[in-house]
């Protein structure tokens, strides 16, 4: 309740985070069918979000197809998820919750991780939508890469890596829910659900949204 009167009922925003081959993309879906299971309204998404014009030109950053100079490829991460915002508030105030893999944490890690400030790297991050739940899949960067190996894309190496988990190890607080990524995957799934269960009923009850970095 806040000023005397209750907020509306809304969907969760609950963010996955960690490093490439973490396992976010499996337990993201696994998630998803879940929480419709239990009669919940639930999108998956994604950052970035590669169907848009901004999201085409990061594909083809990723893919080494094209250079850009890192502050300028860091903007247009953050533009991709600014072009989503408002279809994002739209979709929690219509009570549907979104499960995301990667936001904001990964705009920050992977850009600091390059050597750029991590103030300057929050900044364009401010006023998105907060997160309601950010759960942090922990796996060494060694672990990782062991897993049926990286790609081709160009942030899919060890010593890149190390620095990224170095750079959401500074970012995380204690708000963060770390799953052990090593667990088996039932268990690292059993574990979410709880997280997200319990969030998606806080925001069906009516919990306010709130905004990054302010
Ligand atoms: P994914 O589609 O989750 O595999 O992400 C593609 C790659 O881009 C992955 O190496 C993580 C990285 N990445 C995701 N979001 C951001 C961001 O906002 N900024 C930067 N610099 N890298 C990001």
């Amino acid at each position: 309740m806040a000023n005397g009167q209750y907020d509306s009922s809304r969907g969760a925003l609950i963010v996955l985070e960690g490093l490439d081959r973490c396992g976010k993309t499996s337990q993201s879906s696994r998630l998803v069918s879940f929480l419709k299971g239990k009669g919940f309204s639930v999108e998956s998404w994604r950052f970035p979000d590669r169907s848009t014009c901004v999201g085409e030109m990061i594909s083809s950053y990723l893919s080494n197809k094209s250079q850009l100079d890192d502050r300028t490829i860091h903007l247009l991460f953050s533009a991709n998820r600014w072009e989503k915002r408002a279809l994002m508030e739209t979709k929690l105030r219509s009570g549907t919750t979104l499960v995301v893999d990667r936001y904001s944490y990964s705009g920050v890690a992977f850009s600091a991780a390059k050597g750029l400030d991590i103030e300057w790297c929050k900044a364009p991050e401010t006023g998105l939508l907060a997160p309601d739940l950010v759960v942090y899949l922990d796996i060494t960067p060694e672990k990782a890469a062991e897993r049926g190996g990286y790609g081709n894309e160009r942030y899919e190496q060890l010593e890149f890596q190390r620095k990224v988990a170095h750079h959401y190890r500074v970012l995380h607080d204690e708000t963060w829910k770390i799953v052990d990524a090593c667990l088996p995957m039932e268990d690292v799934e059993k574990q979410l659900r709880e997280l997200a269960l319990e969030c998606a009923t806080t925001c069906q009850k009516g919990k306010p949204l709130s905004h990054l970095w302010l």
